[in-house]
């Protein structure tokens, strides 16, 4: 069906391991990949395995690593094992990477992502050496088309002093259709972003380098492994129908126009039980898409016709969906669309769409902060991802998560979050399995109450309702002395329903 179009090509063919012979100890790298979803595939592994022998003969051989955001088992997982990363930035979700940076054997530094390709264009963080592409397509004359992701690949290229590119002829240079990159001017000389509707496409399908930069093409010929689509269970499930119980109710009443607006969703469990109750509601009429991670639950929507366009910075599906979509290419290329993150999370296009964003929470507090990445205040989960550059742009944020972890031991709504994320100014609704909190025009004590009567688990409620009592004065009913006493129960208990207050 396809034939790679650059046989004769002019750069040098490597193999994975010659490719790893080039980065040196210290480098910065820059790696493509948005989950598992346009991943380099062999470099990394050899990569691994050379600081493994630098290592085993004595030599300091570290990197550090930049990425779109989370990445693959062979970057993030076989570069955390041979102990070769010292920096990695921005989000991750990699256990062997989260081990190593909760025992501070690893720096992690978490921005939000939309402002991590800018922040490297100036200088404010470490500028990438060598980037390290997935490609289908590579002309002779510089012109890199991505694969299945983009994030901040298109500024890697461009920073990079050289460039090693992964064709991968699994891939076909059709995919140039889904890919549309633009790279805005930086302040002060920005000009407006044209960007007005989430299938508009406003820039190149490729990236343009000069030719000198690519040091050598590796050749592979593989998928990108995503495992099928796991359906929720019944708390998923119940939140799932709860976010689109209340957006339906926004629709009757006419706060969202007619023709709906834009929507925006994180990746995870809740996140596919939301898209999947959004397929089920018959109140809602057919919607736009503009999100970071097109993800599976995506895919059945816009077959299904409730989703009739969606923009992301990845396609994260399954090798059999990714099949699928390259029999149909011709029905695909018209549905879906890829831009670098620095378009997918811009503050300015979500503001200016309209976007309804939905993220997860770790935990929230009574007065709606919400803390997305971090268990009990000290040990990272995963990292802010997008959430935060949509959080606060969104025309309605809604955040979700289940009202309990750990089998109860843990309530998700406590007095205050152990880490804030998102603050009470940025989040407008909180959703659990138990109910909706709609917090717009409320003041933190009508807060407290919606929050804990709507969203708290019943084993929690009378505990939560204790702790607001302690403090009757005050604009908030906030009480330094207990404010974590709920944390504090869960660390010399096991469970939060210890709680002394
Ligand atoms: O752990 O798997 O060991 O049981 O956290 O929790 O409920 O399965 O939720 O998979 O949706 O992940 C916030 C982490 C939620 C994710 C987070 C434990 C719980 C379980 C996972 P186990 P769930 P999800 C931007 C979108 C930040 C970035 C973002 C995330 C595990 O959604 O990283 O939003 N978000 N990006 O048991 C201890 C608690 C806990 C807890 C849950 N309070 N204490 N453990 N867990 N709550 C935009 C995009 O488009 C991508």
């Amino acid at each position: 069906m396809r034939e790679c179009s650059s046989e004769n090509m002019r750069y040098k063919i490597l193999t994975a391991e010659e490719a790893a012979e080039l980065i040196e100890d210290g480098e910065c790298i820059g790696v493509s990949g948005f989950t598992e979803a346009g991943a380099v595939k062999v470099v990394p592994k050899a990569i691994a395995e050379k600081a493994k022998a630098e290592h085993a003969a004595g030599r300091a051989f570290k990197l550090k690593v930049m990425c779109g955001a989370s990445n693959s088992a062979a970057v993030d997982g076989e570069l955390a094992a041979a102990e070769a990363v010292s920096l990695r930035m921005p989000y991750m979700s990699c256990p062997q990477t989260r081990a190593q940076i909760n025992n501070a054997e690893l720096s992690y530094q978490d921005p939000h992502i939309s402002l991590f390709a800018q922040n490297m264009r100036y200088g404010i963080i470490p500028r990438v050496k060598t980037a390290i592409v997935e490609a289908c397509e590579v002309t002779d004359d510089g012109k890199i088309t991505f694969t299945m992701s983009q994030g901040s690949s298109a500024d890697f290229c461009l920073l990079a002093d050289r460039i090693i590119v992964e064709l991968n002829t699994y891939h076909k240079p059709c995919l140039k259709e889904i890919h549309d990159i633009f790279i805005p001017e930086d302040p002060p000389n920005r000009t407006p972003i044209p960007l007005v509707a989430p299938e508009e496409k406003i820039g190149t399908p490729y990236v343009q380098v000069a030719p000198e930069k690519i040091v050598g093409v590796v050749k592979t010929h593989l998928k990108d492994g995503l495992p099928p689509y796991r359906p929720g269970d019944t708390i998923t499930d119940k939140i799932g129908e709860n976010v689109i119980r209340f957006l339906e109710h926004e629709y009757r009443v006419g706060r969202i126009p007619e023709n709906f607006l834009p929507i925006q969703s994180g990746v995870g469990n809740v996140a596919n039980a939301v898209l999947a109750a959004l397929g089920r509601s018959t109140v809602i009429p057919p919607v736009k898409m503009y999100t970071e991670v097109i993800q599976e639950a995506v895919i059945g929507l816009i077959k299904q016709g409730k989703i009739t366009f969606a923009s992301g910075c990845s396609l994260s599906v399954s090798d059999a969906t990714m099949e699928e979509i390259y029999r149909d290419f011709d029905y695909w290329k018209h549905k879906v669309l890829l831009r670098p993150t620095e378009m997918t999370n811009n503050p300015a296009i979500v503001r200016q769409l309209g976007l309804i964003c939905m993220n997860t929470a770790i935990e929230a507090d009574i007065f709606g902060n919400v803390n997305s990445t971090h268990l009990l205040g000290n040990k990272v989960m995963n990292g802010i991802g997008g959430s935060g550059d949509f959080a606060r742009a969104a025309a309605i944020t809604i955040f979700s998560c289940p009202s309990v972890a750990k089998g109860g031991s843990i309530s998700a709504i406590v007095p205050m979050v152990s880490h804030v994320d998102h603050t009470e100014h940025d989040v407008r609704v909180l959703i659990t399995e138990q109910g909706i909190a709609d917090l717009r025009g409320k003041s933190p004590r009508q807060r407290a109450e919606l929050i804990i009567e709507n969203c708290a688990h019943p084993d929690y409620k009378p505990l939560l309702r204790r702790y607001v009592e302690l403090t009757p004065k005050g604009h908030t009913p906030h009480n330094l002395a207990k404010a974590y006493a709920f944390h504090l129960a869960l660390q010399e208990t096991g469970d939060m329903r210890n709680v002394k207050l």
